[in-house]
């Protein structure tokens, strides 16, 4: 079974800042920029990022931000929900080609479509997909309040959960709704085999399994905690035990690793492949990160119209997290 041993933090020895990443935080100081930067990009990113978090927490950074120029290391759909908070400033994204899975397993033309067969429904969608679903949802969730928001909504209410089916499904067992579930997934996640993960287990005696609920049922049914990345950090701290195996995209454990920096983190791997990763986030290398903020390119440029109606879901989230 393979699995990556990541010791606990503070008997790593500290490492200097690069070349690059001196330059970088030179750059962002001389553009008046912020750089915001996802839980799954690499650790040379997350270390000179002005703020390090899942979607919501980069939401509502991105909404209070101050600055003329936001840098989003992520994928394009995190960026584009900083653009359409901030309208007026400048995104830029270190490779527009950094996409996700469920954003291109839910077309808006289809989700239009779906749509008709249930006039009366209410659409939540998962924070992962494009600015054209967003415009035709109710309200927009993250893996970090899709339970809260579910939970909100009127038992009576008919709902339809797009595009990832798993968090759906997770999100009708923990609440016992039945949403209907749009048919999309997250290719990282769904690599992960439940047999592999109880082998994994077994092998380390007493840490529990922390995975993702984009992972499929047979998964999650392996694991100790589901919980978003935002909650793991929370989990992960407050478990009693020294080792925690972590089934979600292996950046995640740079930051459990550093804000938990006595504990060893596991991360489950999914077989014949070296470690989990989420080939988009890859996308985001420190040299990018570099030359867009060189260059002020690629920038997220969305139409008004379409950000207009994209912004009223994303602030009923807002509102209703807690
Ligand atoms: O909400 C996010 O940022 C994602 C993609 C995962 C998570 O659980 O934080």
């Amino acid at each position: 079974m393979q699995a990556i041993v990541f010791p606990p933090y503070k008997n790593c020895a500290p490492r200097p800042l690069s070349e690059i990443q001196k330059r970088i935080l030179e750059l962002k100081r001389k553009r008046k920029a912020v750089i915001l930067a996802h839980n799954y990009v690499c650790e040379d990113i997350q270390l000179i990022a002005d703020y390090v978090g899942d979607s919501l927490g980069l939401s509502r950074e991105a909404k209070n931000a101050s600055a003329e120029v936001i840098a989003f290391a992520g994928v394009d759909f995190m960026a584009e929900t900083a653009k359409i908070l901030n309208p007026e400033k400048t995104l830029v994204l270190p490779d527009r080609g950094a996409g996700c899975t469920l954003e291109e397993l839910c077309h808006p033309s289809e989700l239009a479509v779906f749509k008709r067969d249930y006039p009366d429904a209410l659409v939540i969608s998962y924070i992962n997909c494009s600015a054209a679903v967003k415009a035709q949802s109710d309200i927009i969730c993250t893996s970090g309040n899709a339970l809260d928001i579910v939970r909100q909504i009127p038992q009576d209410k008919r709902i339809i959960f797009c595009p990832d089916k798993h968090l759906g499904s997770w999100i009708n067992e923990q609440t016992g709704r039945n949403m209907i579930l749009w048919n999309g997934y997250c290719w990282a996640h769904t690599q992960y085999k439940a047999d592999e993960l109880l082998r994994l287990k077994e092998a380390f005696p007493g840490a529990p399994l922390v995975c993702h609920p984009e992972c499929p049922r047979e998964v999650r049914s392996t694991a100790e905690c589901v919980c978003s990345t935002e909650k793991m950090i929370s989990f992960c701290r407050d478990f009693p035990g020294d080792k925690i195996i972590i089934a979600t995209v292996v950046e995640m454990i740079h930051r459990l690793q550093r804000e938990i920096p006595d504990k060893t983190f596991i991360a489950a791997t999914a077989s014949g492949r070296l470690s989990q990763h989420c080939k988009n986030m890859r996308m985001n290398t420190p040299e990018k990160l570099l030359a867009c903020l060189e260059k002020l390119e690629p920038r997220i440029e969305l139409d008004s119209a379409q950000m207009d109606a994209a912004r009223a879901p994303i602030e009923r989230m807002l509102e209703m997290s807690r």
